[in-house]
């Protein structure tokens, strides 16, 4: 059997998404998620004109020597719209070859290691108090660990922190939409680090204070910091016993993070803009990181993903797969039947597609008593209703900029 037909759909149920669909000869259908958001249509154009025309005709099977075919082959290695489209083809490959087995994707994968994965929800508010509203409605949901993202006194908007709406409802989106058509430029934040590295202690006390030393609090700085600003934040962080801080400084200066080490025990996750194994290099074989905070999507695919897990289990550094709405239902999918396959699981992040989205992808993954599990449905599980696509086309959509008060430009 072999590749017949591989399709792009560009569908945009709320936010954009890529999704590659390979059909091989004997009419099974397999999904892959290569979305990468605010640069979607440069994953189009790299499937469409460069990769799909190379693959028909080939064994559907080889999924290893495809993913080396399309890491090597062009020369251009690495990157993240290289990656998102080796990602995608690679879930395809995974998820006919499961659907051949009659499986679910995590039996090809060693099977089940554990029951289910230890999830946490985005929790945020304006104020401590909203964020403590909003971190109720978690925990009575289930969930043992949240993300805690708070607004500083001072600045107006920052990455990441909203209230929920009255209905308890907790739904956000980092990149603004243009209506269909309109030109667009990306929104402008401000920001001071100084007054967030005073508050943020505050708002980990106050969320303490709530609800005792048990519950898993995890805090994103989305790479704002300088090495030493975030080896003070990691260091004044301690005592509130975060489970991790995330994306502390610009991660690709992989060194800088000995200096955050020295100086703290704060466990520490990086990773989601990285795309292969060796941007985790240094901070792995020098243990400066506990968590990989890579997807699928981003990293080459399930074969990309578990070649770092991998190397970080030799390591004892475990997971905490990247799981926002842009990773779509496939790649959320995708990060799910690894999780629970592999060893050195640690926690998977998890921001809930609103019901457009999950109108357009059927899912089979579920989240019960805190924990997420894929489902049991042969392949990855999630469906594409190509026609609810249809009704949704692309939107021009962009992530902040973020400035500090003189003007010049920060990382978000
Ligand atoms: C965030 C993401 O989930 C996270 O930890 O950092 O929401 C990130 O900002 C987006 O995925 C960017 O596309
Ligand atoms: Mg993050």
């Amino acid at each position: 059997m072999s590749i017949e037909r591989i399709d792009v759909n560009v569908t945009s149920p709320g936010r954009n998404f890529v999704t590659v669909k390979v059909t091989t000869s004997d009419g099974i259908v397999g999904l892959g998620d290569g979305t990468l958001n605010g640069r979607e249509l440069a994953v189009v154009s790299y499937l469409r004109d460069h990769v799909a025309p190379t693959l028909i005709g080939r064994d559907e099977s080889a999924i290893e020597q495809t993913w080396q075919y399309l890491y090597r082959s062009p020369y251009w290695r690495r990157g993240p719209v290289t990656m998102a489209a080796v990602a995608a083809i690679d879930m395809a490959l995974w998820d006919i070859a499961a659907k051949k087995a009659g499986e679910p994707l995590y039996k090809l994968l060693g099977g089940a290691s554990r029951t289910g994965l230890l999830t946490y929800a985005h929790a945020s508010g304006t104020t401590i108090e909203k964020l403590n509203e909003a971190i109720h409605g978690y925990v009575e949901q289930g969930f043992g660990a949240v993300r805690i993202q708070a607004g500083v006194p001072g600045l107006d908007q920052i990455y990441g922190v909203h209230d929920s709406d009255p209905g308890g409802k907790y739904e956000y989106e980092p990149a603004g939409r243009a209506d269909a058509g309109a030109a667009m430029r990306p929104t402008e934040e401000t920001w001071d680090t100084r007054a967030y590295l005073r508050h943020l202690p505050t708002v980990f006390a106050g969320v303490r204070e709530e609800f005792g030393p048990e519950l898993r609090l995890l805090h994103d700085g989305h790479h704002r910091m300088s090495p030493i600003e975030a080896a003070k934040l990691a260091k004044s962080l301690e005592p509130y016993d975060p489970f991790w801080l995330e994306d502390c400084t610009p991660g690709e200066d992989q060194a800088v993070l000995r200096l955050v080490r020295q100086h703290s025990v704060t466990p520490l996750a990086i990773g989601e803009v990285f795309n292969s194994v060796y941007d985790y290099q240094t901070l792995i074989t020098e243990r400066l990181i506990d968590y990989v905070r890579s997807s699928a999507t981003h990293a080459g695919g399930i074969t990309g993903l578990r070649q770092i897990m991998a190397f970080a289990a030799v390591y004892g550094i475990r997971s905490g797969f990247h799981g926002p709405t842009d990773v779509s239902p496939v790649g959320m999918a995708a990060n799910l039947h690894l999780g629970l396959a592999i060893h050195n699981f640690g926690i998977q992040e998890y921001m809930p597609h609103s019901e457009t989205t999950l109108s357009v992808f059927r899912t089979s993954y579920r989240f019960e008593n805190g924990l997420l599990h894929p489902g049991e449905t042969p392949g990855l599980g999630v469906e594409l209703d190509e026609e609810a696509a249809a009704a949704h086309e692309y939107v021009p959509a962009y992530l902040p900029v973020n400035r500090l008060r003189d003007g010049s430009v920060h990382d978000w």
